[in-house]
């Protein structure tokens, strides 16, 4: 196969948010930083990989995926926030849980209580640059969609922030936009479509996004949410619903697990796509399943992120790979070549 292309702009850079709320305390600098796409962009470009910018694809596709009403928050949300006196850093404080009693929970329309009715955490801090870089990297996936549908084997978008945990009117764990499920939905005009997550985060979003969707398949390896976020979901017995039952897997994996667990785990998730026998493949991509992960809890190398690579291209399917998480900031160049290198080999 040639060397995959990669689809990377500089809007990103607009989200730098300085600071999150992980479990009560404020971490500084944040995870999800600048210098990931940086560093992951600079690794692929000195090894040869062709550098694509994202092309502005404006909103429907976006709406193909999110409500407006979580749009609008995203675009506005912000500058209403600052104009009812809250700081430069929007963070919810306030969440209207099922279970907060009969006749609450409204949209508020406005004012500083309104966030918690979009985002549902507090480790995913917006600025005023934040809505844009979504934006931007939706479209990188999106481009990255197009180049597969023009007839490339694969194609690799550099989205920041990630998007896997966006569901159709939220946000949150560091994602706005739901940059795979935008993808998927796009590359759907050539068939079914089979979403691999193999970031070490559980994508309730996607999951969400496609519960009901006979069309797209949605299998996921992750830490066991019921020690990691995202804590709600992506337990073994969620597998869709309505006319999308059976079209979820999800994988949950002990602490600690190292590449060759890893890559047999990854191998029944790949009969489970060569049994839905999809047109084309969307793949999550987080680097956070690696062993010096400061927030994941698995034990992956990078020559591991090489046989994960070969895994997913051993499918035979035409192939988005998405950037989802990874926070291990000196090793995420090599890391994000060394899956390439294996998308590579094994298709
Ligand atoms: C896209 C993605 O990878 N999102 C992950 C969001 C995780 N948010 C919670 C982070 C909690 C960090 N806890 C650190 C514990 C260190 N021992
Ligand atoms: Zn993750």
């Amino acid at each position: 196969m040639d060397p995959v292309p990669v689809v990377a702009g500089d809007a990103h850079r607009a989200h730098d948010p300085p600071y999150e709320v992980n479990y009560g305390e404020v971490v500084r600098p944040v995870y999800e930083r600048v210098e990931r796409a940086e560093r992951i962009r600079d690794a692929l470009a000195a090894a040869g990989h062709p550098l694509v910018e994202p092309a502005p694809h404006g909103i429907e596709p976006v709406l193909a995926v999110h409500e407006p009403g979580l749009l609008g928050f995203l675009e506005q949300g912000w500058a209403a926030w600052r104009a009812d006196g809250g700081p430069e850093v929007l963070i919810p404080d306030s969440f209207p849980i099922p279970r907060l009693g009969r006749g609450g929970g409204r949209d508020l329309g406005g004012g500083v209580g309104r966030p918690g009715w979009f985002c549902f955490d507090t480790a995913t801090p917006m600025v005023a640059g934040s809505f844009s870089a979504a934006l931007a990297a939706a479209d990188a996936a999106l481009t990255a969609a197009d180049l597969v549908a023009a007839g490339a084997a694969a194609a690799y978008a550099l989205c920041r922030p990630p998007g896997h945990h966006a569901g159709p009117g939220y946000y949150g764990g560091f994602c706005f936009l739901n940059n795979a499920a935008i993808a998927a939905r796009s590359l759907h005009r050539l068939g079914r479509v089979a979403v691999v997550d193999v970031d070490f985060h559980h994508g309730n979003g996607t999951q969400d996004v496609f519960w009901e969707d006979p069309e797209v398949l949605y299998v996921s390896l992750h830490g066991d949410p019921a020690g990691h976020y995202p804590h709600f979901t992506g337990a073994a017995d969620e597998t869709g619903g309505g006319a999308g039952a059976g079209t979820n897997r999800n994988l949950p994996l002990p602490d600690g697990t190292g590449d060759d667990e890893y890559l047999a785990s990854l191998a029944e998730a790949m009969a489970v796509v060569a049994g839905f026998d999809p047109a084309t493949l969307v793949v999550s991509a987080g680097f956070d399943t690696f062993a010096g992960d400061p927030i994941g809890a698995f034990q992956v190398t990078t020559g591991g992120f090489r046989r994960i690579g070969a895994a997913l291209a051993a499918a035979g399917r035409p192939t988005v790979v998405v950037q989802e998480g990874g926070y291990a900031v000196e090793a995420l160049g090599a890391n994000a070549l060394a899956l390439l290198r294996g998308v590579q080999e094994g298709g």
